[in-house]
């Protein structure tokens, strides 16, 4: 079981190797053009969902890399400069995922993972804005306890809703999981019951419905 983080604990020092002190804006006053480094990079991918997909490297191709960043100045940038999820066409995807995972469920990352996932519906459009806004801050925040566990998000836009997925790296122990469930709801504000889905299950490798967490 991975082992919660204390939040506001801040890794970058360690992962440094050194006694680095830390880079804000104020440290040059003057030219106030210091960007505010993320604990991790973030790529953000792309699918318009487009055609009847028959396999998985044809799914796969849809794939777009969209960029990597790692600082709070240039996610701004990046969403700020794109389509909201609400204006995505019906059966795209925005995938948000700590850059090296690949956003599908063969990455080894994700491959004995699953999502947290809720879906609106479409009356609600501007709304999926906000929730998938508020779910990428706390990704690239890294606002979770069971911060080693969270590997990306997905928006989906479809026919009459959309759906917004928290993706993790494993299934359980329950506990954990169920806990990672519950901050996501306060992270987002979301009133409402959320599902977890085992990847397996979605990809009917196995699927063998346990697993299945409600919170
Ligand atoms: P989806 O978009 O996650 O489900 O997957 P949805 O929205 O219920 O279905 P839709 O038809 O309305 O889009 C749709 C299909 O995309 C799946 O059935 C797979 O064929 C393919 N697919 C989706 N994902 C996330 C993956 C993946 O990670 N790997 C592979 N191989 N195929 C995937």
């Amino acid at each position: 079981m991975a082992s919660p983080r204390e939040h506001g604990q801040q890794p970058v020092e360690e992962a440094a190797g050194d006694q680095q002190e830390y880079t804000t804006v104020l440290t040059d006053p003057v030219n106030f053009n210091v960007k505010h480094p993320l604990f991790s990079s973030w790529t953000l991918w792309y699918d318009h969902g487009g055609k009847r997909l028959t396999s998985a490297q044809s799914w796969e191709q849809n794939l777009k890399e969209l960029i990597t960043f790692d600082t709070v100045e240039d996610f701004w940038g990046v969403y700020n400069n794109i389509a909201k999820a609400n204006e995505l066409q019906s059966g795209a995807n925005y995938h948000l995922f700590k850059k090296g995972i690949r956003p599908m469920w063969e990455d080894t990352a994700n491959a004995r993972g699953g999502k947290w996932v809720f879906q609106l519906q479409k009356q609600r459009g501007a709304d999926i804005n906000d929730y998938w806004l508020y779910t990428m801050l706390a990704c690239i925040g890294e606002s979770f306890e069971y911060e080693d566990e969270i590997c990306g998000a997905v928006v989906s836009l479809r026919k009459g809703f959309s759906r917004l997925a928290l993706w993790t790296r494993s299934c359980g122990p329950r506990e954990m999981t169920e806990h990672i469930g519950r901050q996501f709801k306060g992270l987002v504000g979301l009133n409402m019951q959320i599902e977890f889905q085992p990847h397996s299950d979605a990809s009917k490798s196995g699927a063998h419905g346990k697993d299945k967490y409600v919170v």
